[in-house]
């Protein structure tokens, strides 16, 4: 008994030791498996998850059409509320941060945008970023201006007032020439214009976008009357009179690629309508 007791006694207290430890290492294990499992269903609820950008589909524009970017398909599995963020054109880094497909050129599930009109048929590549204000992602679509050779450049009809301008100049008059027609929808942008006098030659040449953010009083402005980077009816060309802008110069517009001038019209202080 006097040899048995220790044992038992050792038994015992190996016994609790046993049960303690395992105890505790159930507790543990269990408890470690419950705080990460109740850690993973927060995650679950918590975790945000990636939006998934689609830039809609490839397509083919005509010249002077506008491509319709569409990431309307996108999605967060969250439900989250999404920025979407065009880069226009992959093959250029226009923030130039060496990244080719994350420039922010126009912002909005859905944009209209007008590519210049290429010489021969051009693809683009569309980067649509999208982001749900912690996670990105991206998606790529092609747009395709498709330029036929036997696409026929633009007829643009000009008439020709004088006079002062209303909230100009208050002295200086002006020729006005008003675009009467054009015989398709073009873009601003692909039109240049050249000025000649019988005296002297080109007097002024350039592109027709940049007389469109000519402050008024320049000697020659252009005003898109509706706003839409097209050029259309109603538009006026403004010529201050001067000693080079005056009476019998000629007014040409031009279109990429073309050399002819699609529209022309001599300055002239007797109304041409
Ligand atoms: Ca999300
Ligand atoms: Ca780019
Ligand atoms: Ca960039």
């Amino acid at each position: 008994m006097g040899r048995q007791k220790p044992t038992l006694k050792a038994v015992a207290i190996f016994l609790i030791i046993l049960f303690v430890v395992c105890g505790a290492a159930y507790l543990l294990f269990f408890r470690d498996d419950k705080v990460s499992s109740k850690d993973g269903n927060d995650e679950d609820e918590e975790k945000n998850r990636v939006p998934m950008a689609n830039s809609g589909p490839s397509q083919i524009v005509r010249p002077g059409e506008a491509a319709l970017l569409n990431g309307t398909g996108s999605s967060d599995p969250d439900g989250d509320e999404l920025g979407y963020y065009w880069d226009i054109d992959s093959g250029t880094d226009s923030n130039n941060d060496g990244v080719f497909d994350n420039d922010r050129d126009a912002v909005g599930a859905k944009v209209e945008h007008f590519y210049p009109v290429p010489q021969t048929t051009t693809t683009y590549l569309v980067t649509l970023n999208v982001s749900d204000g912690k996670l990105w992602d991206k998606a790529t679509t092609r747009v395709t201006i498709m330029v036929s050779v036997n696409n026929t450049p633009p007829e643009v009809v000009m008439s020709c007032r004088y006079g002062k301008v209303p909230g100009g100049s208050p002295l200086d008059p002006y020729f006005m020439v008003t675009v009467v027609s054009v015989s398709s929808v073009e873009m601003i942008s692909n039109f240049s214009y050249r000025l000649d006098s019988p005296a002297s030659g080109t007097i002024s040449q350039g592109n027709v976008s940049d007389l469109l953010i000519a402050p008024p009083g320049s000697d020659i402005r252009f005003v898109d009357i509706i706003p839409v980077t097209r050029l259309g009816q109603n538009d006026i060309f403004y010529f201050r009179e001067g000693q080079t802008i005056k009476e019998g110069c000629t007014f040409k517009l031009l279109y990429l690629g073309v050399t002819d001038p699609v529209g022309e019209i001599e300055l002239s202080k007797t109304p041409s309508y």
